[in-house]
């Protein structure tokens, strides 16, 4: 069974979305450990209470970035995962650190991408006038928000919605796709060709693009 570690930042909703699909039995993965770049993020404390093995690699007690990545690989590293999982992660990572995970880092991130990369998506989705958003589970290279798509969910913006009601209505299908993610990739049903995600469907063996969930 494949193992995964999860690093996150704060709450760690979704990194409880992919234990709750753990303990189901629907998302056949071994979860070797959470990691926090914050002591006092909240989904520490979640993880924990699972059973979980929790490290704090703090980003502050290095002097650059790269150091900090490097000390984070290492910790990583130390539990051999076979994935490793952003979920509410909040540091850009160097070049180096993505290379060194390179086909087995992913990232959930809250917008349908290439649209709003970067920060503050649903302020920035609510400011555009857009009337569909999401989220998007990519694998993640060096280059922010901009890896291979492996899935997405849209939303509607509606009439009256504010950043916190359109966060919480994307928020509850990232944590419906992100399990449904890692399963495709813990059963190694996915395949990157020209920069575009191939999901082998186990009916046929044929291979066919990725569609949104219904
Ligand atoms: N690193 C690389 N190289 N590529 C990606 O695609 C990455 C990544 C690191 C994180 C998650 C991403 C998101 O889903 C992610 C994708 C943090 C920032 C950011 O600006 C931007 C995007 C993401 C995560 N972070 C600030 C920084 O200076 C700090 C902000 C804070 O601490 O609140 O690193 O959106
Ligand atoms: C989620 O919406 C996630 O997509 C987003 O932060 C939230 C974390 O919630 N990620 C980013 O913005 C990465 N820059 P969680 O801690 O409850 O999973």
């Amino acid at each position: 069974m494949k193992s995964i570690v999860i690093l996150i930042s704060g709450r760690g909703s979704n990194m409880h979305s992919l234990l709750d699909a753990v303990a189901a039995g629907s998302l056949p993965v071994r979860v070797a450990a959470v990691l926090s770049n914050r002591g006092d993020a909240p989904g520490l404390e979640t993880a924990a209470a699972r059973g979980v093995a929790t490290r704090v690699v703090d980003h502050r007690a290095f002097a650059s970035r790269e150091a900090f990545d490097a000390a984070l690989a290492g910790v990583i590293d130390s539990f051999v995962p076979d994935l490793v999982l952003l979920a509410g992660f909040m540091r850009i990572l160097s070049d180096g650190f993505v290379q060194h995970f390179a086909g087995r880092l992913i990232n959930i991130h809250p917008s349908l991408l290439p649209s709003f990369p970067g920060l503050h998506t649903h302020r920035r989705a609510l400011a555009e006038g857009v009337r569909v958003h999401g989220c998007t589970v990519h694998f993640v290279t060096p280059t922010l928000d901009h890896g291979p798509i492996i899935v997405q969910a849209a939303v509607p913006v509606l009439d009256g919605d504010d950043e916190a009601s359109l966060a919480a209505r994307v928020l509850a299908q990232e944590h419906r796709v992100y399990p449904l993610a890692v399963r495709w990739l813990a059963e190694e049903r996915l395949h990157v060709v020209d920069g575009r995600v191939l999901c082998a469907l186990p009916q046929d063996g044929a291979t066919a693009l990725i569609s949104p969930p219904a």
